[in-house]
């Protein structure tokens, strides 16, 4: 594959070069896009557009959303499960993380925590509802990741929680089924593919640098999925279930690409 050149990667210094080249290299090997893609999106083209559109919010989001409308069954075909997302440090935090949702932040969910039960339904043997309690006690993993919208902004930021493979098997989750799907505090639903699910920097998250989960970034619980866009990663998590029947999401339904890779 085709890398970056140095000078590249050193005038671009927000974006992930190297992930956004390999989503181009995907959406330009698409039959159905090559010919679009040969005229309108060369590589050289990217490449230009990857190194000096840094400010240029219109063509970044344009792109992405390019990359968002890739097939779904492409998608889940290209997807490697071993292929891992770029991690950071912490000095490469973005400060403040931004918060995002399809309202304000005035109108953020309020959980309440005592009372919390995390439900689970569907293809999941172990069915019983999780405390919050129960849920940190958990095997504990960190990640410091790029988040990226489909909206034109990416943001790296620092989650902690439990592996989610780890959670799904310990709970009994039929993990030959195709979707995991989530329900949410707001009126906020999403899925994901088995696949992506069990990714090893899939995340089930209670902390966002360090503390709880403030409700801005999704108390009790965000699913950070980094090998997907943002709008794949829910917040104020409620209920947990495993299907066969394709479950949608929020964005999905309104047009937008299902499998949402990253
Ligand atoms: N419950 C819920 N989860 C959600 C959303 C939402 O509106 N409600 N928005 C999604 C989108 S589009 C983005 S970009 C991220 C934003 O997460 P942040 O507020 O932590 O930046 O949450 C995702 N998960
Ligand atoms: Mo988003």
């Amino acid at each position: 594959m085709t890398q970056p050149n140095d000078r590249t990667v050193a005038r671009k210094p927000s974006l992930d070069t190297q992930t956004i080249l390999a989503d181009a290299q995907r959406e330009l090997a698409l039959p159905s896009r090559r010919a679009f893609g040969k005229r309108v999106l060369t590589l050289g083209g990217l490449l230009m557009l990857t190194g000096c559109s840094l400010t240029d919010e219109k063509s970044v989001n344009a792109f992405l959303l390019s990359v968002s409308r890739m097939n779904d069954r492409i998608q889940a075909w290209l997807f490697d499960p071993t292929r891992l997302a770029p991690t950071y440090d912490e000095a490469q935090l973005t400060r403040p993380f931004p918060f995002n949702a399809y309202y304000t932040i005035d109108e953020v969910p309020d959980v309440d925590a005592d009372g919390f039960m995390l439900q689970l339904s569907g293809l999941i043997k172990g069915k019983r509802s999780w405390t919050l309690p129960e849920l940190y006690a958990l095997p504990h993993a960190e990640q410091i990741t790029r988040h990226i919208c489909v909206e034109g902004w990416s943001a790296i930021g620092h989650w902690g929680g439990t592996p989610f493979s780890d959670f799904l098997r310990r709970v009994g989750a039929d993990t030959s089924a195709k979707y995991v799907g989530f329900k949410c505090a707001d009126d906020y639903y999403e899925s994901i593919d088995m696949a992506s699910a069990l990714h090893p920097q899939t995340l089930l998250t209670f902390q966002y640098d360090g503390q709880t989960l403030p409700p801005k970034y999704g108390f009790p619980m965000k699913l950070r999925i980094p090998t997907k866009l943002g709008y794949k990663n829910p917040k104020h998590i409620m209920e947990i279930f495993v299907t066969n029947t394709y479950p949608g999401g929020y964005w999905s339904d309104q047009g937008y690409n299902w499998f949402g890779g990253s």
